[in-house]
């Protein structure tokens, strides 16, 4: 069996109905996992359940809300009782609110924190239950460019995304003890329905100025660190955020001007 192999484990990803979870569900199914698909909803859940089954993987249906915070621990234990283990978390559940400061009132602010912060945290703690009586476990979070950068206009989701990296690091230490790991996954700007709206203005071309692989990435992109990070491979891993942007955030300048002055 490879170090990077899932092959009877079981894993929950959250905001696993589309987008880079659904790529997340998929990929760990791929590499073995038995998948259980969190969603808002259950014919969104079902139809990636059966995506996943048509490639040969195995996944399950977990309709709930990641802000149900009373209601989390009774979801995490309906999926070891059928299941009979939980491995693996990915806390990918998130949304985000483009607006300027004026019209990102408290009501607007603190939906993004409770899915994007709040949740992450709830979620690893309902889910290090088992994780500790099993004696091994891996907690994966979504974070962002914005876990450690910003930008105008996204003020709750870069305050969410921040506190990711901050728990991720807190977690890590909290559960290192019990063989659990916890890591963060930094994506860069991604294919999914969270940018539909700003593919085709004049952003789309901002970020690909920013990014020296000069493009927008989809989720697939991600799959490999996820597994990874899951996996016996990554097993002194912890606390760490691991940024797949294209060199984003390693890069200060716009890459077209960034190569003035190489002659020189
Ligand atoms: P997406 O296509 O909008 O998918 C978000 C997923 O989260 C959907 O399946 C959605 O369910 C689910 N969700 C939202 N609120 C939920 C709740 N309260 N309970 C359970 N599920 C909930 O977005 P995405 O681009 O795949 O983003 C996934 C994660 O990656 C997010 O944490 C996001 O912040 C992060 N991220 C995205 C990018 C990017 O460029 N796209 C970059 C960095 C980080 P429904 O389908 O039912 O709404
Ligand atoms: C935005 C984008 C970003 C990405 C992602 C970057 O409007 O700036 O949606 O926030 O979603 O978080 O890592």
């Amino acid at each position: 069996m490879t170090s990077f192999s899932l092959e009877g484990q079981v894993a929950l990803v959250t905001g696993a109905g589309r987008g880079i979870g659904l790529a997340f569900a998929k990929a760990l199914a791929a590499a073995g996992a038995t998948v259980y698909i969190n969603d808002l909803s259950e014919a969104v859940a079902k139809t990636a359940c059966a995506e996943i089954a048509a490639e040969g993987g195995t996944a399950r249906p977990a309709v709930f809300d990641v802000t149900d915070f009373e209601g989390l621990d009774a979801q995490v234990d309906a999926i070891v009782a059928e299941a009979g283990r939980l491995d693996i978390l990915m806390n990918n559940a998130g949304i985000l609110i483009r607006a300027p400061i004026e019209e990102h009132a408290m009501p607007e602010f603190t939906r993004v924190i409770d899915i994007n912060l709040n949740a992450v945290y709830a979620m690893a703690r309902a889910c290090a239950r088992p994780m500790k009586a099993q004696g091994r476990g891996r907690i994966i979070n979504t974070g962002s460019v914005m876990s450690i950068s910003s930008r105008p206009g996204v003020i709750s989701y870069v305050a969410a995304k921040h506190g990711v990296l901050g728990l991720t690091r807190g977690l890590a230490a909290e559960l290192g003890p019990h063989n659990i790991t916890v890591n963060a996954i930094g994506p860069g700007y991604i294919l999914t329905e969270m940018n539909r709206h700003v593919l085709g203005t004049p952003f789309e071309k901002t970020v690909i100025d920013r990014t020296p692989m000069a493009r927008w990435a989809e989720p697939e992109e991600l799959t490999g660190t996820a597994v990874f990070l899951a996996s016996d491979a990554a097993s002194f891993v912890t606390g760490q955020l691991l940024m797949v942007d294209g060199g984003m955030t390693s890069n200060s300048l716009l890459v077209e001007t960034q190569n003035l002055g190489a002659s020189s």
